[in-house]
């Protein structure tokens, strides 16, 4: 019974911070092939959020951190400069708050072939 009313907690939990972290769409759309490396990343979020960390995955070389130096507020669509690698697949990390403070986070991927 315990185990029971702890599953139904973390559902509840999973539940609302997927509700606050929802995109409703990015550019390049997730999952996409794409023939030529985009110059920019796009959010279009469900809600105003304040991003915070943006990072770009790329095969085995280190983590970069795309600049938010443009990024002062709140927004629901954002559009972020993005440096090319070459082709292959690249995985976003991003991490924002929401405007009522709660931390939100996601990715998304695509590949450039
Ligand atoms: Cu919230």
């Amino acid at each position: 019974m315990k185990q029971l009313a702890t599953l139904a907690l973390l559902s509840t939990l999973a539940t609302s911070a997927f509700a606050h972290s929802r995109v409703d769409s990015t550019t390049p759309k997730n999952g996409a092939v794409i023939a030529k490396a985009p110059v920019e990343i796009g959010f279009d979020f469900a809600s105003d959020i304040r991003l915070t960390r943006v990072v770009m995955i790329y095969q085995d070389h280190p983590a970069v951190r795309l600049d938010l130096s443009g990024q002062t507020g709140f927004d629901r669509v954002f559009k972020l400069p993005f440096q090319s690698m070459g082709e292959g697949t690249y995985q976003i990390e991003w991490r924002g708050l929401g405007k009522d403070g709660h931390a939100m986070q996601g990715d998304f991927w695509f590949s450039v072939d």
